[in-house]
C-alpha cells in the first residue's frame, strides 16, 4: 500500500465488513481519490419516472414490451415504476443530502416528441418535466449529466420502420431529437451522452432478445445480421450527433459529448493455454471495440470483427469513415458502465450461425474450479475489483481519453426487506473495493479517471428482471413508494469525504 494511503484510518463500517463472515477477498483500504473527482448516481428515464401517460408522452418500445410480453419482464410493467415524475423534487433534496456532485439521467425520448419522428410533433409539457428537473438541481450544486438515448425508444419509430434497423431514418430523427435537446436544455447541460451501451442494444435486444424490442432466432427475426446492423446504425447516428453538437453548440454552451461503453473484464478459463488467453482479449475487442475502436480511434471496425464476421458486418462507406476520422477527438471522455468480470474460454466445436463471440463462451468459473468472485443477488454479476482495475488500464491504454464510470453498483441478497437494505454491508464492501481499484489504477498506473457515478440512485425497474433485483443506494417501498436510504448510501457519501485528498 502506498504512503499516502495510511493517512486513511479505517472507519466502523469498514472493519466491521472486512470482518463479516461474508467476505473472502481482500480488504477494503480506502485510498486515496483525487480532490476534483466528481462521484453521483445514475438513472434511466423508463426504469424509475413511472408517469407512463402522462403529459401527453407517447408509448415506447418498452410500454408495449413489458405489456404485451409480461413473461420477459418478471410479469412487471414500470407504469408507475418510484412514480419519480411526480416525486422528483423529493429525490433531488435527497440527493442533496447525499452530498452528490452530479446526477446522470436520461431523456424519455418519447415524453419530448410523442411520436419521435422528425416530422412529429413535440410536447411543450413533456419538456417542461426535463427543465424543472434540471433547475432544481443546478438550484443544489448538482450538476446534471443527460443520456439522450437509454433503450426506450418511441413505439413509432419501431413501427413506421423498425427503429435501429433502418439506419438512415434512425439517423435523421435522433439528429433532430438530439439537436430539440441541445437547444432547449444545452445552456444547462455540460456534459452529454448520446446511447448507453451500444453493445446491449444491438446484442440483447437484437439477438438473444430479452431487451426491447426483444428480436430473437425463436421470433424469427435474422439474429445473423441485424445486432450488427443496429450497431452501425447507432455509430453512424452518435459521430453525426457529436459533429452537430461540435458545430451549431459547443462554442456557445461549452459543453462536451461523447458516448457510454458497457463492458466486463475478460481473464482466460486456463491461463495456461494460449488459446484462452487470446480468447479473452478477444472477447473484449468483439465487446468493447467494436464501439470504441469506431468511435474513439475514427476508424473501421476491428480487423478481428471483419475478419470472423464478414459479410454479416455493415461496411463503412468513405464518407461515414471520414465523418468517423473527423469527430473521433470531440468525444472527451470515455463513459464506462462497469458491474463485473469473466472468464473467457476458446470453444472448438463449430459455433451457431449468428455467433456474436467468436466462439467464446464465458463464465464465473475457471479450469481449476476457481470462481471469479463472490456472488451479489445477480449470478452474472461477481465482485471482482481487480477485473476493474484491469480495464481502466486496457481502455486508457487504448483509447488516451478520460474514463467517467458512469455506472458501477450491485444488488444485494433480500433486500426487499428494510432492515437488510438498511445494512447493506455487502454493497458498501462492494463499493469500497471498487473505488480502491479506481484508485490504485490512478495512483498506481497513471490511468485518467475523472468521476463516479453509483448504478442507482434508488431501487428501479430492473428491465427483463422486474422489481427483483435492488440495485438502489436508496430503498423504495413499492407499495407506498417511500424512500428511505440505505447505509450504502451514507457509505458513500462519507467515504467520498474522506478519500479526496490533495496529494503533495
Ligand atoms: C446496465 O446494464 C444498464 O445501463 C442499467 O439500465 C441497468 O439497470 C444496470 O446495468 C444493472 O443491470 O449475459 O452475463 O452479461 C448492464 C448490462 C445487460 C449486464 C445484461 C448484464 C446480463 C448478464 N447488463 N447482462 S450477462
Amino acid at each position: 500500500m502506498s504512503a499516502e494511503a495510511s493517512m486513511f484510518q479505517a472507519t466502523d463500517v469498514v472493519t466491521q465488513l472486512n470482518e463479516s463472515p461474508d467476505y473472502h477477498a481482500s480488504h477494503v483500504q480506502e485510498l486515496p481519490l483525487p480532490s476534483n473527482f466528481s462521484w453521483g448516481t445514475a438513472t434511466a428515464a423508463y426504469q424509475i419516472e413511472g408517469g407512463a401517460d402522462r403529459g401527453g408522452k407517447g408509448k415506447s418500445i418498452w410500454d408495449t414490451f413489458s405489456h404485451i410480453e409480461p413473461s420477459r419482464t418478471n410479469g412487471e410493467h414500470a407504469d408507475v415504476a418510484c412514480d419519480h415524475y411526480n416525486r422528483m423534487p423529493e429525490d433531488v433534496d435527497l440527493m442533496s443530502t447525499l452530498d452528490v456532485d452530479v446526477y446522470r439521467f436520461s431523456l424519455s425520448w418519447s415524453r419530448i416528441i410523442p411520436l419521435g419522428g422528425r416530422e412529429d410533433a413535440i410536447s411543450e409539457e413533456g419538456i417542461a418535466f426535463y427543465d424543472k428537473l434540471i433547475d432544481k438541481l443546478l438550484e443544489h450544486d448538482i450538476e446534471p449529466v443527460v443520456t439522450l438515448y437509454h433503450w426506450d425508444l418511441p413505439q413509432g419509430l419501431y413501427d413506421t420502420y423498425g427503429g435501429f434497423l433502418n439506419t438512415d431514418e434512425f439517423r435523421a430523427d435522433f439528429i433532430h431529437y438530439a439537436r430539440l435537446c441541445f437547444s432547449r436544455f444545452g445552456s444547462r447541460v455540460q456534459k452529454w451522452v448520446t446511447f448507453n451501451e451500444p453493445y446491449i442494444i444491438s446484442i440483447f435486444a437484437h439477438l438473444n432478445g430479452t431487451l426491447a424490442p426483444g428480436h430473437c432466432r425463436e421470433q424469427g427475426t435474422d439474429t445473423t445480421t441485424e445486432p450488427w446492423r443496429v450497431g452501425h446504425t447507432i455509430i453512424l447516428s452518435h459521430a453525426s450527433v457529436v459533429q452537430m453538437y461540435v458545430s451549431e453548440f459547443q462554442s456557445s454552451q461549452n459543453g462536451s459529448i461523447s458516448i457510454v461503453l458497457n463492458g466486463h473484464f475478460y481473464e482466460p478459463f486456463d491461463s495456461q493455454k494460449q488459446i484462452d488467453i487470446d480468447a479473452a482479449e478477444r472477447r473484449m475487442v468483439f465487446y468493447i471495440g467494436w464501439f470504441g475502436d469506431t468511435i474513439f480511434l475514427g476508424q473501421d471496425y476491428p480487423i478481428a470483427m471483419q475478419e470472423y464476421l464478414g459479410v454479416r458486418l455493415p461496411k463503412f462507406t468513405s464518407e461515414d469513415l471520414e465523418l468517423l476520422r473527423q469527430t473521433a477527438q470531440f468525444n472527451a471522455f470515455y463513459g464506462m458502465n462497469h458491474y463485473s468480470t469473466k472468464y473467457a474460454r476458446q470453444l472448438t466445436d463449430a459455433p451457431a450461425n449468428d455467433d456474436w463471440t467468436s466462439n467464446i463462451e464465458e463464465g464465473p468459473v475457471n479450469s481449476a474450479g476457481v470462481e471469479i468472485g463472490p456472488k451479489s443477488a445477480q449470478e452474472w454479476l461477481r465482485v471482482a475489483p481487480e477485473g476493474f482495475r484491469k480495464l481502466l488500464n486496457w481502455v486508457w491504454k487504448r483509447y488516451r481519453r478520460p474514463v467517467i464510470i458512469t455506472e458501477n453498483g450491485c444488488p444485494c441478497v433480500g433486500e426487499e426487506d428494510l432492515q437488510v437494505a438498511i445494512n447493506d454491508t455487502f454493497r458498501q464492501r462492494y463499493f469500497g473495493l471498487y473505488l480502491d481499484a479506481i484508485s490504485r489504477a490512478i495512483y498506481e498506473d497513471g490511468v485518467d479517471v475523472m468521476g463516479y457515478y453509483a448504478w442507482s440512485l434508488m431501487d428501479n425497474y430492473e428491465w427483463a428482471a422486474g422489481y427483483g433485483p435492488r440495485y438502489g443506494i436508496v430503498h423504495v417501498d413499492y407499495e407506498t413508494l417511500t424512500r428511505t436510504p440505505k447505509g450504502s448510501a451514507w457509505y458513500l457519501r462519507d467515504t467520498f469525504k474522506r478519500r479526496r485528498v490533495v496529494l503533495s
